[in-house]
This record gives C-alpha cells, structure tokens and sequence, in this order.
C-alpha cells in the first residue's frame, strides 16, 4: 500500500510513519509513505498558500490552486488510482470498520488542512470522503493522518509479529473491550492477581477474561454493547458481573 500525504508539515507526518509497527511496515516493504508540500507549488516569492474567508471573519483559508497542482504531482507519482480523504473536523467518524475498508486500498491519499480550512470547491473536486478522527479539536489534519496510517498499517498481511496478531485484539474481534492484564510479582503492595490467572485451568481463564470483557464494556462503554444480540453464555456471564458488583456495594 502507498499513501501520500499532502500538507504544510510532511516532515511531522514523515517522523511518525519512521517508528514502530508503521516504521517496520516500511522496511519490510509493505507500506510506503511520501510527503508533498502545498507550498511547493505555490507562486512568487512569498509562496502564499492561504488568503482570507471571503464573508469575513477570523483566520485563513488554504487557496484552491497550490493544493490542486501539489494534489496532482501526488497522483502522479504512481500509475495506480488513489482514493482521496480529507481529514477534517466535518467527516464521518473514523471506525475500525473504515479502517478495515481503506487498509484493502492500493493507493491512499491524505488532504490535510491548517487554518480554517480548505476552500470547499477544491474538496468537493478532489475528496473522495471526508474523515474526522473524533470530537475535539486539532491544529490541523497531521495527527489525524498519522492516525490512520498507524491504524492501516497494522492491518497489512505481515506488518504485526506473531505476539502482536490483530485477531487476538477483541476490539478487533467483535467491539468489545479488552480485559485486565496482568504480570509479575502475584503478590505486590498494589494488590495481588486474581487467582484464576494463576489457576492453569485455561477455560476458566478464558471466561473470566471474556467476562471482564463484557463487564468493562458495560461499564465504560455502554455505546458498543449490543446486548439483545448476545449469546446466552455472554449473557450470564454479563448478569454474573453485575451481581459481582451489587454485592461488591452492600458488604
Ligand atoms: C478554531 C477553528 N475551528 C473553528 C470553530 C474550526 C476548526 C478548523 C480546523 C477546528 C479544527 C481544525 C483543524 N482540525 C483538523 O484539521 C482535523 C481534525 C480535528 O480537529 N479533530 C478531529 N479530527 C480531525 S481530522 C482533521
């Protein structure tokens, strides 16, 4: 997979693709990323890549002109189709279901804006979707990129080592939470590890840890639990956890 970044900054989005699963997803040759500055395709000698919201008011909004040519020196750089996604507080929330879709792409290209913004006619020409990476607000499109480089990255065959496997994430699995880990001493000032994990019994591990799924999922994110559609195990081990926790209250 090739993805290009356009930006004013493609040395932040460069640094980022250099480490870690990203970084080795590179070297193994699975992944390449490249950066194209805006700016290098602007006119004259201030190499202006912004002017000011026609309508009035604060900040600046990026010029259609520089982004559409450095845009086209991007799709140019490969044979292969891109499809286009404009990073942008304005987008469809970014899921692990997108992920999954946009990491099958040959070829990905990544818009990303400063200021207030992009002038809409350049993104209504080019985009293919516009993407958000969730409420709150950012400098600029960089992070969000580098966001979703790391997120398809991983999913390319071979870019995670065994201990790493995407299946073995329960996120990636069926959207629920993960469990609590746990590593040495069994006995430390902060508490001790439940005594399950240390029983050898591999079932009941994996149900406990299958329930704690459930429970925290319950918990913290009641959002991703669709609880008329799950099975009659899950069930009880869900109903189990709350009466865990009801008598957890009155003792
Ligand atoms: C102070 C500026 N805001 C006016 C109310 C609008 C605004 C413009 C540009 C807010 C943020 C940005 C820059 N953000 C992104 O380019 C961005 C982003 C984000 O801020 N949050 C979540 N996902 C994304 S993807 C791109």
């Amino acid at each position: 997979m090739r993805v290009d970044v356009v930006s004013l900054f493609p040395e932040f989005v460069a640094q980022i693709a250099g480490h870690g699963v990203v970084g080795r997803a590179q070297e193994r040759g699975l992944l390449a990323v490249h950066g194209w500055n805006p700016r290098d395709h602007a006119e004259g000698s201030y190499r202006r890549v912004d002017d000011r919201p026609f309508g009035g008011g604060p900040g600046m909004v990026m010029l259609i002109d520089p982004l559409r040519d450095c845009l086209a020196a991007a799709r140019a750089a490969d044979r292969a189709p891109a499809k286009v996604i404009y990073l942008t507080p304005q987008g469809a929330p970014l899921t692990q279901a997108k992920v999954r879709e946009l990491a099958k792409c040959e070829r990905l290209i990544l818009l990303c804006g400063r200021y207030e913004g992009i002038d809409e006619r350049l993104i209504e020409a080019e985009a293919d979707e516009e993407l958000s990476i969730g409420d709150y607000v950012l400098s600029g499109g960089e992070l969000a990129a580098a966001v979703v480089i790391d997120a398809v990255a991983r999913l390319q065959e071979g870019a995670l080592n065994d201990n790493e496997s995407a299946i073995q994430d329960s996120f990636e699995e069926d959207g629920l939470l993960d469990c609590p880990h746990y590593t040495r001493p069994v006995e430390h000032s902060l508490g001790v590890v439940p005594s399950v994990l240390m029983s050898g019994n591999h079932a009941e591990i994996a149900k406990w840890r299958r329930q704690q799924s459930l429970g925290r999922t319950w918990l913290r994110r009641p959002d991703l639990l669709h609880e008329d559609q799950l099975s009659a195990a899950d069930r009880k081990l869900l109903d189990a956890f709350r009466d865990g926790l009801a008598a957890e209250k009155t003792k």
